[in-house]
């Protein structure tokens, strides 16, 4: 199934110049970026992404380290986008990600940890609303190889 999920390149990976290498990996997986932004968030658009973490030890953290640089925003589609994601970026706990994921080859860190996807479908939507209206329509010439 075509799915639609919500990808997020942290502060860390913004200040260490990793940008282009983690949208490079997204767009030569063959899937699709129909929305793009960088932007700093407020702690109020922060906390209402990670809401689900309201009461974990580590949300204050999370949140001070979410807002101290820009991040970039994605929407991202293609056959199965959300389970296909979370596999390119890897565990949590970088320390723990496989090399080969975007996770396991750029940091140690389980709280600075590169880069965010949604976990499930459900997730997806919710995240994405929170930052995109509407979603850009394009084909890739790739398409007939992946969709
Ligand atoms: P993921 O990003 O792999 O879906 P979540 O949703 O459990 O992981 O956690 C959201 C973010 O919260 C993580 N990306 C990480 O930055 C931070 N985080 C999660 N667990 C911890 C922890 N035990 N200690 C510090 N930071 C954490």
């Amino acid at each position: 199934m075509i799915e639609r999920t919500f990808v997020m390149i942290k502060p860390d990976a913004v200040v260490r110049g990793l940008i282009g290498e983690i949208i490079s990996r997204i767009e030569k997986k063959g899937l699709k970026i129909v929305g793009m932004k960088m932007i700093h968030l407020s702690r109020e658009e922060a906390e209402k992404l990670y809401s689900i973490h309201k009461d974990k030890p580590f949300f204050n953290d999370l949140i001070n380290f979410i807002t101290s640089a820009p991040v970039v925003v994605m929407a991202v589609e293609g056959e199965s986008a959300v389970s296909v994601m979370r596999k390119m970026i890897g565990p949590t706990d970088s320390k723990e990600a496989p090399p080969g994921t975007i996770r396991g080859d750029f940091s140690c860190s389980k709280s600075m940890n590169i880069i965010h996807a949604s976990d499930s479908l459900e997730s997806a939507n919710r995240e994405l609303s929170i930052f995109f209206k509407e979603f850009l329509k394009y084909s890739r010439t790739d398409e007939k190889f992946v969709f």
